[in-house]
């Protein structure tokens, strides 16, 4: 194709993204654009995977069979998040078994989130609250991003978000309102999970390498400092209605911008942690690639059911 072909492309993409139409997986689109979108959906789709592994943890151990059926219907959904989200990524052109293996050998980035341990109960109740508070705000606007695989496949992504948020502010709420003990637990899970969840919706806006371009593609509809002050303005009221404290000094409501000002964010950390150096990440990948080895005989099974029907359906139609 010549140059002058590939700038009249780009410019009937360009005026497609102006007037807010969904760019369909068969629609030309600039490499870049192409890449980019298989980065993050697939970071996403790892995350969703990964994000399976600390609440695993607990699902043998949940309080009661309420709450263990409750669990075990939100990791699923989190199986089902990924699968969406890797099939979305194929339409772009890029294999199943590539995006694994970019995951399995730590090529490919999932969210810092899931690096942190899960040590008591409460931390159920926080990662619903804060985790998945933050991935819907996160992901809502995500709905109406120009790539329509991704656009649709978060649409179900944020109701199921939905559910999953409320059971982990449920499990917060049961607690606060328990023993002195059970209070005290439920406050040190928001202790630990604050920061990392603050940390999880991205670099700041002047760090960030990729939203600029992001936002003019409407791949990201909101800046990553937006999407960490909204999360904030909407959590901290429901910190204070469960009567747990955020564990930041310089937390303080602005009349002037009607917003929460807040403290330092430890970007050190967040970057130590993205860089496969926080308290789980090889725990993380190592548990993953087992699951995935230990899986191996599920496939080859389903792969000989399907052959197997394959060729009776064949024999049937002879
Ligand atoms: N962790 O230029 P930036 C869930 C990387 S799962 C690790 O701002 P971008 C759930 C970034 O990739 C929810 N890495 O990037 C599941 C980039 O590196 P590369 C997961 C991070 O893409 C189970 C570099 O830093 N949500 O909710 O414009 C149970 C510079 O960053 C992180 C999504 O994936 C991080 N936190 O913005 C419970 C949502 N942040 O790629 C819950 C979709 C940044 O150049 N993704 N990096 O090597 C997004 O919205 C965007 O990708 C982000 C980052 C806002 C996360």
């Amino acid at each position: 194709m010549s140059d002058k072909e590939i700038k009249s492309l780009e410019a009937i993409f360009e005026a497609r993204i102006a007037r807010d139409e969904k760019i369909e997986p068969k629609d030309w689109m600039p490499e870049k654009y192409r890449k980019t979108h298989i980065r993050q959906i697939s970071q996403h789709a790892h995350s969703e995977i990964v994000g399976m592994l600390p609440e695993g943890n607990w699902i043998s151990r949940a309080p009661s069979l309420r709450r263990k059926a409750a669990l075990l219907a939100k990791v699923q959904d989190e199986a089902g998040h990924g699968l969406y989200l890797y099939a979305a990524c194929e339409t772009l052109g890029v294999s199943r078994d590539e995006l694994y293996d970019q995951l399995h050998s730590g090529k490919a980035k999932y969210s810092s989130i899931f690096n942190y341990p899960t040590v008591t109960w409460a931390d159920m109740g926080a990662i619903g609250w804060l985790v998945d508070g933050a991935a819907i705000i996160n992901q809502v606007p995500l709905c109406n991003t120009s790539f329509g695989p991704y656009a649709r496949a978060m649409v179900r992504v944020c109701k199921e978000e939905s559910f999953h948020q409320r059971q982990g502010f449920e499990i917060m709420l049961k607690l606060c309102n328990g023993t002195p003990e059970q209070k005290e637990m439920a406050q040190d899970a928001l202790n630990r999970w604050w920061w990392p969840s603050l940390m999880m919706l991205g670099p700041t806006d002047a760090e960030s390498i990729h939203t600029e371009q992001s936002m003019k593609w409407k791949l990201k509809r909101k800046t990553n400092d937006e999407l960490r002050q909204q999360f904030i303005d909407q959590t901290v009221p429901q910190a204070d209605l469960l009567g747990i404290t955020v564990p930041d000094p310089d937390l303080k409501w602005n009349e002037e911008t009607g917003h929460y000002d807040f403290g330092e964010i430890n970007w050190d950390e967040f970057w130590q942690v993205v860089k496969g150096h926080g308290p789980c990440n090889k725990k993380r990948m190592k548990d993953r690639v087992n699951a995935w080895e230990n899986g191996a005989w599920v496939r080859d099974a389903a792969m000989a059911y399907a052959e197997k029907n394959e060729k009776r359906k064949l024999k049937e139609a002879i």
